[in-house]
């Protein structure tokens, strides 16, 4: 058998534009690792094969991709109940980094890394970059806190590994964000699409032109963002900005990026990950171009290899592009994020396309969920811009309530102010106000 490392150091070093090889040549690369991921995950890793021998399958019943869906899938309970080193597939000596997810609700979950994989997660940065319109030689600032969270260190070494200059300036600390921007003149930045808008709406409370900034792209994710606060971010930075995705189990930023030159959805990278839409409530793979979940395999990772990984994130697969690997559309929404309003079903980022349509509101919002008597309610809480008159914020109140009706389907009451924290890293859209059952 051909170890998970051997098939690896293939593609190590200088790009070998595998993204832009044959579907035939990618399918064959991903059924040779996804193969060895099966064993390597078996033969490593006590859950794995407990998981497989429940369900009856072997890493031997694998021939080709469409048997990976005869295989387990895995969710972060079963990464909680292993806390914090239960998963790693490897000795302990052989991980150079841990990061973990924040864990707001119950254990965080836990993931590590061999030096192998922090390779290869930085060469998938540096391509990332690279198809967001990053170059060589560019100045990075990255606005991705560091720490545990994938999104700094993660970035971090993918410009790096591009061959560009990093400026780790990390989140918040607007103020010195701002300095080190006019001192530093980077030519990209990267961060939550959210924050970025907080250095937007700075820039403008300064007196200053955002639009003369030296920044010439922005590279943003961790969050959802619809294209209309692309379009806020774009117009009012004078960059072009595009969308990176990743989660910290299954690797980090870069595992899809989109291209700046298509900005139409984000390639997955198919020779490190195989993705898959499954119904959300029966498991069910669904074919291409159908909505549903997100799961992801991992085809090179040494250290934490994830089987049928459930994102909870709602997409759908589309075929490449800039690119012949496959697309995600533009992930607007997790399943765990939706809001059931007398039977309708609601995302905070349907709101958000309805927000940024008015030029009196800025797209910082949150959705506070309540009980009024049995029934759910549900107020969203929005920013208005600067210098806005009461008459013209209870203009867009009533409009943004009657537009929200008429598309969306809810009645929700609208609460503008002229402050709405979503805090400095992801924004926190969704506040749940209602007595615990
Ligand atoms: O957010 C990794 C990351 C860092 C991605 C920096 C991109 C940039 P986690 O904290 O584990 O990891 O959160 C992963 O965030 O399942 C999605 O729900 C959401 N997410 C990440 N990127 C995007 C995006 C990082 N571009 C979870 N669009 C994922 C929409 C995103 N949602």
């Amino acid at each position: 058998m051909t170890s998970v490392t051997e098939i690896t150091s293939t593609h190590n070093g200088p790009q070998t534009g595998i993204e832009y090889a044959s579907r035939d040549e990618i399918t064959a690369l991903q059924t040779e690792r996804a193969k060895n991921t099966l064993r390597h995950a078996y033969f490593n890793v006590p859950h794995y094969r407990k998981a497989f021998d429940e369900k009856g399958v072997h890493p031997d019943d694998f021939r080709e991709l469409s048997d990976l869906a005869k295989f387990p899938f895995t969710d972060k309970e079963t990464l909680r109940e292993e806390y914090p080193f239960g998963m790693f597939a490897v000795p302990k000596h052989q991980i150079v980094r841990i990061h973990a997810s924040s864990g707001t609700t119950g254990r965080p979950t836990v993931v590590g890394y061999t030096r192998r994989d922090i390779e290869n997660w930085s060469d998938l940065v540096a391509r990332s970059l690279r198809a967001g319109g990053v170059r060589a030689g560019d100045k990075v600032q990255v606005t991705f806190g560091y720490g545990l969270f994938t999104g700094g260190l993660g970035a971090h070494y993918g410009v790096e590994k591009l061959g560009a200059t990093v400026i780790p300036t990390s989140g918040g600390q607007t103020e010195r964000q701002l300095q080190i921007m006019q001192d530093f003149q980077p030519d990209a930045i990267m961060g939550t699409p959210s924050y970025m808008l907080t250095i937007l709406d700075r820039l403008r409370a300064e007196g200053r032109d955002p639009r003369d900034t030296s920044l010439r792209v922005g590279v943003f994710g961790a969050e959802p963002w619809t294209e209309g606060m692309r379009r806020d971010l774009e117009d009012g930075l004078g960059i072009d900005a595009t969308d990176i995705y990743g989660l910290s189990e299954v690797m980090g930023p870069g595992v899809a990026q989109e291209s700046v030159e298509t900005k139409d959805g984000l390639t997955i990278w198919e020779d490190h990950f195989y993705p898959e839409i499954v119904d959300p409530v029966t498991g069910e793979p669904l074919p291409d171009g159908e909505y549903g979940e997100l799961v992801i395999s991992s085809l090179t990772k040494e250290a934490f290899p994830v089987i049928r990984y459930r994102t909870h994130d709602l997409t759908r697969i589309l075929p490449g592009t800039a690119f012949s690997m496959r697309r995600l559309e533009k992930i607007g929404a997790r399943n765990d994020d939706m809001i059931i309003l007398r039977g309708v079903n609601c995302f905070p980022s349907q709101f958000e396309e309805i927000i940024v349509e008015d030029k009196n509101l800025r797209p910082r919002y949150q959705c506070v969920l309540s009980k009024k008597g049995r029934m759910d309610h549900l107020t969203l809480v929005v920013e208005h811009a600067p210098g806005r008159t009461a008459d013209e914020i209870d203009a867009s109140r009533l409009q943004l309530r009657k537009l929200i009706k008429d598309r969306i389907g809810v009645s929700v009451d609208v609460d503008i102010r002229e402050q709405v924290d979503c805090g400095e890293g992801k924004a926190k859209r969704l506040l749940d106000n209602r007595p615990q059952a």
